[in-house]
């Protein structure tokens, strides 16, 4: 009996031993399948579900957890870490968790548009034909995930009358081509000497401030497209969007023509440096730009040292209004 004691005691302590280290195996194992898994269950909710019940039912499955492993303050720290993760990054993508991208070519273009100036059109009057846009005349569809983030930018001074038919045509057209955009308007402060390009780069400044905008319109504030299928998006080389002008005849008044509408990538604007900053009157900015994709031009030289990067120039307002963002700035003078 004696000696049977001692060795009762130690079976019951080498079972405990092995049953501690059994659970302690389980325990490892169960929390390095949970961590490795969970980030891949996040997006999935995120993408199949709505905001709230994926709060929910992370909580849950946290909570359940906690319970079946409860014997650790560590694992309770480290899910708790997990749901404030994911809760923060849910609640701060404003995407609706369902949305699709929208397709190549959007369903809802028209073709062909009657665009005439006899009638009277007043800001009022867009505005209310335009309820889904956001302060600062913004919109992105809200049924599907735009394909790319766009800004027009539109040089400006003293053209209000054209202004309020750009917006009455131009709104609904590029809601029908299901852009996530944004209207700036750069308005030259002063009277001194026009400088289109310049403050065509003050628009790509002053835009990438508001939104991470990828593909970049510049256009005049007097064109119109005629057709909705004419997509104000980018490509994978700069393109040119007013080709057929009722000014030019319905041609291009030389096969090299730039102005009017273009659009380039972020990247295809960076590569050239922007625009010249140092074209200060009408004409020739646009054939400047033009050049900096070609291989023998001298503004394959001045590119350089003149462009966006040296761009300097004083922003005196800015007003927000459901239409647009209208920026007005002091750029100087020749
Ligand atoms: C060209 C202008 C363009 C303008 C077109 C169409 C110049 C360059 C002078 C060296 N080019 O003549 O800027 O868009 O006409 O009107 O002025």
């Amino acid at each position: 009996m004696q000696e049977s004691a001692p060795l009762n005691v130690g079976f019951f302590t080498k079972s405990c031993v092995v049953l501690v280290c059994l659970g302690g195996v389980h325990l490892i194992v169960a929390l390095f399948f949970y961590l490795t898994e969970s980030p891949t269950k996040f997006t999935n909710y995120r993408k199949i579900q709505s905001d709230s019940d994926t709060y929910a039912s992370l909580t849950h499955r946290a909570a359940a957890l906690v319970m079946q492993y409860d014997n650790g303050t560590e694992v309770d720290v480290m899910l708790n870490k997990l749901i404030y993760n994911g809760s923060v990054t849910i609640k701060d993508d404003e995407e609706p968790a369902v949305l699709e991208s929208c397709p190549e070519t959007s369903p809802l273009l028209v073709g062909p548009m009657r665009v005439e100036f006899s009638e009277p059109v007043s800001l009022d009057m867009v505005r209310k034909d335009n309820p889904q846009l956001m302060m600062g005349g913004r919109y992105k569809p809200n049924d599907c995930v735009a394909l790319q983030k766009v800004a027009i930018i539109i040089p400006f001074r003293n053209r209000g009358e054209h202004l309020k038919y750009w917006l009455h045509y131009l709104h609904p057209l590029l809601q029908r081509q299901q852009l996530d955009y944004g209207i700036y308007i750069i308005q030259q402060d002063g009277e001194w000497t026009f400088n289109r390009a310049k403050l065509l780069n003050v628009g790509y400044v002053e835009a990438l401030k508001v939104y991470d905008y990828d593909c970049f319109i510049f256009s005049d504030v007097d064109i119109i497209p005629m057709d909705d299928r004419n997509t104000y998006k980018c490509s994978n080389q700069p393109r040119h969007l007013s080709v057929s002008m009722d000014k030019f005849g319905f041609k291009l008044p030389y096969k090299q023509y730039f102005g009017g509408v273009s659009a380039m990538s972020k990247k295809q604007f960076e590569k050239i440096n922007g625009f010249p900053n140092n074209y200060w009157g009408w004409g020739g900015e646009d054939d400047d730009i033009f050049n900096r994709f070609k291989r023998i031009a001298h503004t394959r030289q001045t590119m350089k040292t003149d462009g966006v990067k040296s761009l300097s120039y004083k922003v005196v307002d800015i007003e927000k209004d459901q239409l647009y963002t209208k920026i007005t700035v002091d750029i100087g003078k020749p």
